[in-house]
């Protein structure tokens, strides 16, 4: 039977394993995941990848220093990333990918192999700085030195080492018209637009080719063999693929690419979108498309820049001392409450700040307050006073229908904002009606009702759990736990693992559900609250 659902690939960069996961790890994975909950619950095949990044000099002297093989760290590590997904944030991935899988090995090499039979690789030396901490080469105007006489990249402050040696290039110069005609036509290929057009100025200031080999060190993919009568056959083996060609690969190899599952590339490539930071926007959107272009691979629909998370407006940092655990703040706050705080504070684009007083904020006013006993009040009175069953509305009053249609629209607009990856934009509208809704409830004043006019009463008390009910789906995404338990103390019956709740436990609800109107006379369970207050 075929799969008659529009299918949707989404990945997030791989991340380093060479130290534990931190926080801008786990804001990265908390925007990853809400999209593909959201686009599951749409109605989409989704493919969810996400994993770790684990060739390069960078772990190659982490683990020196720490005193075990580089597999050995990646091994451990990797583990971590993988528990701050399954058992700390709930992401609902499909495949955790390691660059140190056979199958990722194929296609890095077959991408070489791609690249050089079109004659894009070249053999030569390199001499200029590297910055091991970025994995990345400096233009000697890219840098400047310090008081203290060490050379640093000016636009990261990670310290540069000259090197020198015999190195693949990739003609990355050769790609700067092509790539400039991408982005004319495809004004969405990069987002957000401030960002974009930095990559835009980026590559109209001319590319110089690339280097993508190493021959220091050998933690790496090795190069493919040569084709028959290449002269550079000889030297070959010395070398190890850039760890950057390697990575970027993953991307592929998650799609099945080349050979690993054929049926499941043509669904699921070109990705829709590779959620990645802004520190690595220059791989995603000119190295990465010019790759892609040169072995003949159609190029990613979109590339979605997230900014940064710091720390109480300070950049987070190991020497500051103020890098937090994603398990720490989770323990603190409480899962839901994280994840709302990371997609409601500040948008996907921007960066944001985090700090205790933020956090606890959003906690007790946006959802103790004002979602949370919405539901609780309106759910306690309809436990006390309509037999604990969904009440029987009568006639809408001109005040019902208003607020019941600002509801409604919030699926478009949730829609849409997802869209663009605008979590926040999302929230903030759900709130701002939250808002509304709040104001109904308080105007119309069921508890005055409830002595003067019974029947308006449970008109007031349906309109309310009808607007809970719809919030409540459309704010899976984000909360699938909370949101779960809000739907089942409003009679909305799960339907199995739409949107993949994961560790969560009970179902998830898909959004054709939203469509629905409750049902009078449906038993209630009898509620609790779902939102607590951070004391
Ligand atoms: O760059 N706030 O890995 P990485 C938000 N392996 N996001 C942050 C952040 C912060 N404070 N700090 C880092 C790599 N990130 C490569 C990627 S992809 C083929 C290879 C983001 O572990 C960063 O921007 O250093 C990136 O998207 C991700 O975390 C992994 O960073």
């Amino acid at each position: 039977m075929t799969d008659e659902r529009a299918p949707y690939y989404l990945t997030t960069a791989i991340h380093y394993p060479n130290g534990e996961p931190h926080i801008g790890h786990a804001y990265e994975m908390v925007g990853a995941d809400a999209m593909a909950r959201f686009a599951r619950l749409d109605g989409r095949d989704v493919r969810f990848l996400t994993g770790t990044d684990e060739h390069g000099q960078k772990m190659a002297q982490t683990a020196e220093r720490e005193g075990v093989t580089p597999l050995e760290l990646a091994t451990r590590n990797s583990a971590a990333f993988q528990r701050m997904d399954d058992e700390v944030l709930d992401v609902s991935y499909d495949r955790f990918i390691r660059t140190t899988d056979a199958d990722h090995h194929a296609a890095a090499q077959e991408l070489w192999r791609r690249m050089e039979a079109n004659g894009d690789i070249y053999l030569d030396r390199y001499a200029g700085w590297y910055s091991v901490r970025d994995e990345r080469f400096f233009a000697e105007d890219e840098t400047e030195v310090r008081e203290d006489g060490t050379r640093v990249a000016v636009e990261t402050g990670t310290e540069v080492t000259w090197t020198e040696e015999e190195s693949y290039f990739f003609r990355l110069s050769k790609y700067q018209e092509p790539l400039l005609a991408h982005y004319r036509e495809h004004p969405d290929f990069a987002a957000p637009r401030s960002r974009f057009n930095e990559v835009i100025r980026f590559v109209e200031g001319g590319l110089e080719d690339l280097s993508i080999s190493r021959t220091s060190f050998d933690w790496g993919i090795a190069l493919p063999p040569a084709a028959e009568g290449a002269d550079d056959a000889g030297s070959r083996g010395d070398h190890v693929m850039y760890v950057w060609v390697d990575a970027l690969t993953n991307y592929l190899t998650g799609a099945g690419w080349p050979e690993q599952d054929t049926d499941a590339f043509a669904r699921f490539w070109p990705a829709d979108v590779h959620i990645i930071g802004k520190d690595i926007s220059r791989f995603h959107c000119v190295f990465w498309p010019a790759f892609l272009m040169s072995a003949g691979v159609e190029l990613p629909k979109r590339v979605m820049i997230h900014g940064f998370l710091n720390n109480d407006g300070e950049k987070m940092s190991k020497s500051l001392g103020n890098v937090v655990a994603p398990a720490e703040w989770v323990a603190r706050y409480g899962l839901d409450a994280v994840r709302f705080f990371l997609l409601r504070e500040f948008p996907f684009g921007a960066d944001g700040s985090y700090s205790h007083d933020a956090v606890v904020g959003r906690k007790n006013a946006d959802l103790a307050n004002n979602l949370g006993n919405l539901a609780q009040r309106s759910l306690s009175m309809v436990a006390k006073n309509c037999d604990a069953a969904v009440p029987e509305p009568g006639a809408l009053t001109e005040a019902d229908a208003a607020i019941l249609a600002q509801v409604d629209a919030l699926l478009e607009r949730t829609r849409s904002a997802y869209a663009v990856q605008d979590f926040h934009d999302a929230l903030e509208e759900t709130w701002r009606v939250l808002g509304e809704v709040n104001a109904y409830f308080a105007d119309q004043a069921p508890w005055v009702l409830k002595k003067t006019d019974e029947s308006r009463m449970r008109t007031v008390l349906y309109v309310t759990l009808q607007a809970v009910r719809r919030v409540a789906l459309l704010v899976q995404p984000v909360m699938p736990a909370s949101a779960s338990r809000l739907l089942d103390l409003v009679g909305v019956p799960a339907e199995g693992d739409a949107g993949r709740t994961g560790a969560s436990g009970t179902g998830a609800r898909s959004f054709a559900a939203f469509a629905e109107d409750l049902v009078p006379g449906t038993a209630l369970p009898k509620p609790v609250g779902v939102f607590p207050r951070h004391e």
